[in-house]
């Protein structure tokens, strides 16, 4: 395919409660929706950097300067075939994987509109649904918490993770813990701990968790290495692994049990592909994570956990757990079993509808 134009749209989006973790509460999201021409067809992809460089160094407006000036006219007007092709055109840029990773699920589209198949099939996707769990955000108290929870398990979602922080974090576990004896419970604490603090949730480890997500530093794998020898229960990492070479070093280091991948925050599907390979021969369950996408990256994450090795629920609620109102026609709901059905359209298996587009956009570029 050849890429002739590309038009980014920052849009803001209201979410439907506020969303409070480690690193800030927020009521509203922020992304990048990137709208790629090629051969006569368009491909969308969704950049899911935030407004804040809370979660990552990126945002919106590092992400929209590097892909204007640095990704975009890498691209443009050459032959692209594969994703690997597409990643060596982007590979002079040092990191933004974030940036890098919206360009590569527009290809993606493209690539499956092309040929007629979907994601899930160009993947190699072995189900047609997937387990999914809700990500339960910091409440005011405890009890508060555990009134959302009561009504994500009432809308059918069978896994829940909580985010913690330092001084937030024994009381809601065991409180949801307490109530639910049996539930697949998991605590995500977004990096908000040093080593020694993170010691102090050791009681955590008597509460069968499903896992301890990102409780240190992003940029250090050897403390987590560390902290895992602490305790019984999993840790993942999130933000720790951002390429095949941390999952790599994260495995070989015993740094995690389990890695949750997110395409956006390792580079690209095809990077987020080859850690599930590797984490697959090193028998280690992943799960697909979530950044609070549009219906555009909700399509890409079910593809990408169609894949077997994905284990563990994802963070992929239906639509009406984010939105009022999403930009894709396609609304994903939660079937009983607490799965959602990946897509079967060509490529992403979307369409965008945009007149909603149009009232959630802040700014729009066209390139060149
Ligand atoms: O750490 O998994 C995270 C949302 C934004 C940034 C980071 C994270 C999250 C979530 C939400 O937990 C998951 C979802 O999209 O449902
Ligand atoms: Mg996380």
């Amino acid at each position: 395919m050849k890429i002739s134009h590309v038009i980014l749209h920052h849009l803001r989006m209201e979410l439907r409660s506020p969303f409070e973790t480690s690193f800030g509460r927020v009521l509203s999201r922020d992304c990048i929706l990137l709208e790629v021409a090629a051969d006569g067809l368009v491909g969308y992809g969704e950049c899911v950097a935030d407004r804040e460089p809370g979660y990552s160094y990126e945002t919106v407006d590092t992400a929209w300067h590097i892909l204007r000036d640095f990704l975009i006219p890498a691209v443009l007007d050459q032959e692209i075939e594969h994703a690997a092709q597409l990643q060596k055109l982007l590979m002079h840029v040092r990191g933004h994987p974030m940036a890098k990773a919206g360009l590569e699920m527009a290809f993606w589209d493209l690539k499956g509109k092309i040929s007629g198949h979907s994601l899930k099939d160009l993947f190699g996707g072995s189900r047609s649904s997937v387990e999914v769990g809700v990500s339960v955000g910091i409440h005011e108290t405890p009890v508060d918490l555990l009134k959302t929870v009561d009504d994500y398990l009432d809308q059918g979602y069978r896994r829940i993770k909580i985010k913690i922080k330092p001084g937030r974090d024994l009381v809601d576990t065991m409180a949801i813990r307490q109530a639910y004896p049996d539930l697949r419970l998991q605590v995500d604490a977004n990096s908000a701990y040093r080593l020694e603090q993170a010691l102090a949730l050791k009681p955590l480890d008597e509460l069968g968790l499903l896992l301890i997500e990102q409780p240190l530093d992003e940029d250090d794998l050897w403390d987590h290495s560390l902290l895992q020898k602490q305790f019984q229960t999993p840790i993942c990492l999130d933000e720790s692994i951002l390429s095949p070479r941390h999952a790599r070093q994260a495995i070989e280091m015993q740094a995690c049990r389990i890695i949750n991948i997110k395409a956006g925050r390792v580079g690209g599907l095809s990077q987020a592909h080859a850690i599930h390979n590797l984490c697959r021969e090193n028998s280690i369950p992943v799960w697909c994570g979530g950044m609070l996408e549009t219906g555009i990256g909700r399509a890409s994450n079910l593809a990408l956990a169609s894949l077997p090795g994905f284990s563990l629920p994802g963070d992929i609620s239906a639509s009406n757990r984010y939105y009022r109102e999403d930009i894709t026609h396609q609304e994903f709901t939660l079937n009983p079993d607490s799965t959602i059905d990946v897509p079967e359209g060509a490529g992403l298996g979307i369409t965008v509808d945009h007149e909603r587009l149009a009232r959630v956009e802040l700014a729009r570029l066209k390139l060149p």
